[in-house]
Formats: structure tokens, C-alpha cells, sequence
């Protein structure tokens, strides 16, 4: 398969990120360490994933930082983050014009002290609004007003530093029509493409994204983002990606035509990313439903690889001991490759051989 121009610019970024780090004075992150014995340690989910141009990365919030064997495992296995919550509008702009970057700011130090490329989440979403915002009674001009200059100051600030922006969060219904957020029952759906004008005007470099969940399969929802997207390029609006969250769950069934889907959009023009992926279970886990998650983990997996312009995968989180399934699912979880006390699961092992594959054949074919 040919390389495109983007594909090409995304091999090799452990090895940039890593020069940027020394360049920086600060310790480039460990490689696969040889083992005492001699013998190469395996390699890491994000060295596999690097050798076939994608990015295999996994979500962080602030506190989880303090937790040093966790951060530091984060560090060493994965090429990116996607901070959890501190690039979110109530974090960021907690008082109107007052921007506090205090928080995401942590999550960028740590990411580039370790190599790691940054995904921001999210400019623009209905949940984790500041009070300020919600409880003003705005007109659509002074709403527009306030999405411009928090979508400018938040990009300004990460410019250079993140790479990926999702630049509105979860816009639809799963019947495809507009949620009714604030911007939307203020301004009505031209927010949107507005969004990503500024977000562009802002960072001509960064790329932009749509984000959602339940968009993985064919469906109504992921419809209308097709729809939309088709609609925003034809119109030159500054689309680049869609990211797919994939928070899947055993009991919810596989996505239908998962690749199909990924397909679909890369056929627009624009770029793919996996972006929370977790697939949870109903507690207690057992051997079977270890199989089965790793089974799917796998599938996801291959579904990424399989698509040229599917750029990388990211876990939201990475193991099982900090995870925002049991809080917002009680009874559920479980959810993520790693378990509690940081060893691999079954899950692990399916995704690794699926990079593992796609790595070789990219060796083979270059
Ligand atoms: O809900 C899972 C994810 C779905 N897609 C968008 C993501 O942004 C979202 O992330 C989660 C965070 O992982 C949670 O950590 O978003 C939640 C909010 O909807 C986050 O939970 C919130 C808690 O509900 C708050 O009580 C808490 O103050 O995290 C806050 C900060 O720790």
C-alpha cells in the first residue's frame, strides 16, 4: 500500500518526540529495555503501532499522576495522552475571560517529559460547563461571542503542544439529529463549522476533530455525522478527523461494520482516530468475558490497522485500578487492558499481536 504524505509524517514520531525531549533537556522516554538476561524486552504498544505510522496512546487525568508506578508505566508504553478532564471549559475557563491552564499545563509537561504527543479534549461540550456559562441567560450573538474567544484562548495557549484538538464533543442524538446543548438552542447548528473556523484561525497546524460515542457502527448517529462532515468540506470548513470514543461494552454486542464505518469517513478526506476506547463488563470479570473483551480489544484493533487514515488509538486509561466506569456504571467495569495491580490482562496480549502483525507486514513491505 502507498504512503500517503500523512501517513508518512506520523512514522517515526517516537524517534522526533524523543530528539524534542533532548532537545528540551528532559529524559527521553525509556525503549523497550533489554532484559537482564540479554534478551530485547517485547516491544511496547506504542513501538508496534509507530512501525505501522499510527500512535497508540492512552487518556490521563491530573490525579492519576501522583500515582508514580502508574505514570510512569504510562510513559514507557504509550506515544500520546488525551488529558481526562483538564482542557475542559468549567477547568480551563472557570470565571468568564479568567482562563486558568494550570491543570492542562500539568498534563503537557508530563507528557513531553516522557515523549508523548497530547490530544486536547475538548473545546466545546454539554457536560463540565462552567456555572457561569449555563446559568447566563445569552443571546445568540453574545454566546458566539464567548464560544470565539474561550475556543481562541484555549487553542493559543496549546498551540505547538497538542496535536489533535476535538473541537466539539458529542453534538448528537442517537438519532442523528442535533443534542440540544446551550450553543445549539442559542445559536442554532452553525456553531459548528464557526468552531472550527476559530479553532483554525487560532492553529493553522492542529488538527480538527469531531468527536462522539456510539458512532463506531453504521447507524443513525454516525449517519449524520457522515452528513455533516460530506457537508462541512463541501463548504471548506477546516475539518481534518472524527474520532470514534468507543466506549463499547460485552453486554451492549460488537459494533456492526466497525471498518466499513472507519472506512467511510477516511473516504472523505479526513482522518480516524480511536479515541477513549474501553470496553467494560458486568462484574466480577471471569475467564470467559476476559476472552471475549480481549477478543474485541483485538477486532478494534485490526479495524484501526485495516484503514490507512486511521491514525491511532487511544484507551481512556489503561488500567483497571483508575477508570471512570464503576462511578458512572455501578456493577460494571473492569473495562481497560491492564488490571488493578498493573499486570496485563488477556486483553493486552490481543492487542499487542495485532499490532504486532501489522508492524511485520509494514516491515516486509518497506
Ligand atoms: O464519560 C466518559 C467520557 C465520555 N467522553 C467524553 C469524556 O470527556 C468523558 O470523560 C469523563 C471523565 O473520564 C470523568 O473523569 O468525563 C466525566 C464527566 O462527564 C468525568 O467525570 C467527572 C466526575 O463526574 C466529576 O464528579 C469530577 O469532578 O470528573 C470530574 C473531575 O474529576
Amino acid at each position: 500500500m502507498p504512503r500517503t504524505p500523512a501517513h508518512r509524517s506520523r512514522v517515526g514520531s517516537a524517534a522526533l518526540a524523543a530528539a524534542a525531549a533532548l532537545l528540551l533537556g528532559l529524559a527521553p522516554a525509556p525503549a523497550a529495555q533489554a532484559g537482564a538476561d540479554g534478551e530485547k524486552a517485547a516491544p511496547t504498544l506504542h513501538e508496534l503501532a509507530d512501525r505501522t505510522g499510527r500512535y497508540f496512546g492512552s487518556a490521563v487525568d491530573n490525579p492519576e499522576l501522583a500515582d508514580t508506578e502508574y505514570a510512569n508505566l504510562l510513559g514507557s508504553e504509550f506515544g500520546q495522552t488525551t488529558a481526562g478532564n483538564s482542557m475542559k471549559w468549567d477547568a480551563t475557563e472557570p470565571r468568564r475571560g479568567e482562563f486558568d491552564f494550570t491543570q492542562g499545563d500539568e498534563i503537557v509537561n508530563y507528557a513531553q517529559s516522557k515523549g508523548l504527543s497530547v490530544r486536547g479534549h475538548t473545546l466545546l461540550w454539554h457536560q463540565q460547563l462552567p456555572d457561569w456559562l449555563t446559568s447566563g441567560n445569552w443571546t445568540a450573538d453574545e454566546l458566539r461571542s464567548l464560544l470565539k474567544n474561550h475556543i481562541t484562548n484555549v487553542v493559543t495557549h496549546y498551540k505547538g503542544k497538542v496535536v489533535h484538538w476535538d473541537v466539539a464533543n458529542e453534538i448528537m442524538n442517537e438519532d442523528g439529529t442535533y443534542r440540544e446543548n446551550i450553543f445549539y438552542k442559542t445559536i442554532g447548528p452553525s456553531y459548528v463549522a464557526d468552531a472550527l473556523r476559530w479553532a483554525r484561525a487560532a492553529d493553522p497546524d492542529v488538527k480538527l476533530y469531531l468527536n462522539d460515542y456510539n458512532v463506531e457502527a453504521v447507524g443513525a448517529k454516525s449517519d449524520a455525522y457522515y452528513t455533516l462532515i460530506k457537508r462541512l468540506k463541501a463548504d471548506g470548513v477546516p475539518v481534518d478527523g472524527f474520532g470514534m470514543q468507543a466506549h463499547l461494552a460485552l453486554q451492549n454486542g460488537f459494533p456492526n461494520q466497525l471498518r466499513q464505518n472507519i472506512q467511510r469517513f477516511a473516504d472523505l478526506g479526513i482522518d480516524v482516530a480511536i479515541t477513549e476506547l474501553d470496553i467494560r463488563m458486568i462484574l466480577p470479570s471471569d475467564t470467559a468475558k476476559l476472552a471475549r473483551q480481549a477478543d474485541w480489544y483485538g477486532q478494534v484493533t485490526r479495524a484501526c490497522l485495516a484503514v490507512e487514515r486511521c491514525v491511532g488509538i487511544t484507551t481512556w486509561g489503561y488500567s483497571d485500578r483508575h477508570s471512570w466506569i464503576p462511578g458512572t456504571f455501578p456493577g460494571e467495569g473492569a473495562a481497560l487492558p491492564w488490571d488493578e495491580n498493573l499486570r496485563h490482562k488477556p486483553a493486552y496480549d490481543a492487542i499487542s499481536a495485532a499490532l504486532s502483525a501489522a508492524a511485520k507486514k509494514e516491515d516486509r513491505q518497506h
